[in-house]
């Protein structure tokens, strides 16, 4: 009998999907959930015909070059693929698949907790509270902005930046966008979209600026420390892509100086270290990339990951490829 392919998968998924993985396939899994370190990772592309990994391993030309020649599919266990070297994954003859569409609500959902709860203080009157320091309702206590009727720039209209949307128009945003491509009439019409081909101008115009484009060698500080400087004083910047997508020291300085209302952010540039000044700033909210951390979400994920290894496989491409000219 043909041998079953060994599957690395560098951490723990839901308990249904290792379980559903290991009927499957040879399987090898990482029982402390520790992230791989690099020595650990050329170990596994060395060995490994198919690697699961997830944002924490950065499989980049160094550690692919280690990849022995019976690694032929990574089938990524998260969206973006920014840690993952595309075109050396190419070169060798290594497919790539991702997990679109199932973690696009959640992402959504989140996003849109994020832009409420900096201008409405959600985090910071939690704090309060807790400090035991509140000392009662008043009627100038705790003013935050609204957020209906404030114009809301989305960078990046693909899947999740469509949904935050159709979820900020129902919250009486008007939403703008800029993206490589405009989007289709039908569907601008239907988000009541404006469509901006100049981000530049887009950020002059915005109140709240959301980011979900991927980050790759385009994106990297596209909101850079000129880019920045374009918002007004009252603006809130949310991100739940990637950190890189924004200067983060650019930013940092910008809030410190008053020249932005505020921010929220679920990535950073060097996960998992945080910018110490931002931990100061009350008008900013911080998150550990829980942006699709979903139980529910998570185990779509896996489920895409299986049907991707599976079809691969069974010599069929499998349906969530990547290629690296179309990210
Ligand atoms: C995941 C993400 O938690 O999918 C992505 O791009 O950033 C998150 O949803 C992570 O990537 C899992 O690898």
């Amino acid at each position: 009998a043909k041998q079953k392919p060994l599957v690395v998968v560098t951490r723990r998924l839901p308990d249904a999907i290792e379980t559903r993985m290991m009927e499957l396939f040879d399987c090898r899994l990482n029982m402390d959930d520790h992230a791989f370190t690099r020595e650990e990772l050329i170990a596994a592309v060395a060995e490994a015909d198919v690697l699961v990994p997830t944002v924490t391993d950065r499989l980049d030309k160094g550690v692919l070059a280690q990849a022995g020649p019976q690694l032929r599919l990574i089938a990524n266990f998260g969206n973006g693929v920014d840690h993952i070297d595309l075109n050396t994954a190419q070169q060798r003859g290594i497919t790539v698949t991702n997990t679109p569409d199932v973690l696009t609500e959640d992402t959504a959902d989140m996003t849109m907790a994020m832009i409420l709860s900096v201008p409405r203080r959600v985090s910071e009157g939690e704090r309060l509270i807790r400090s035991g320091k509140w000392e009662g309702w008043s009627p100038t206590h705790m003013l935050g902005h609204r957020i209906w009727g404030k114009r809301l720039g989305i960078i990046g209209m693909g899947r999740i930046g469509q949904a935050v949307a159709r979820r900020a128009r129902g919250f009486g945003m008007a939403i703008h966008y800029h993206n490589r491509q405009r989007l289709h009439p039908e569907i601008e019409q239907e988000l009541e979209a404006t469509y901006w081909e100049s981000l530049d101008q887009m950020l002059a115009r915005t109140d709240v600026i959301t980011v979900h484009c991927p980050h790759t060698p385009a994106t990297y500080h596209l909101l850079s420390a000129r880019r920045l400087k374009l918002l007004r004083e009252h603006a809130y910047v949310v991100n739940t892509a990637r950190g890189e997508v924004i200067d983060e020291s650019a930013l940092v300085r910008m809030l410190q100086q008053g020249e932005l209302a505020g921010a929220a952010l679920d990535v950073f540039e060097h996960e998992p270290s945080v910018n110490p000044k931002l931990l100061e700033m009350d008008n900013v909210v911080l998150l550990p990339h829980m942006g699709s951390a979903t139980i529910e979400g998570r185990v779509d994920m896996g489920e895409k990951v299986l049907v991707n290894i599976k079809t691969f496989v069974d010599g069929h491409k499998p349906p969530d490829r990547v290629l690296p000219n179309l990210v």
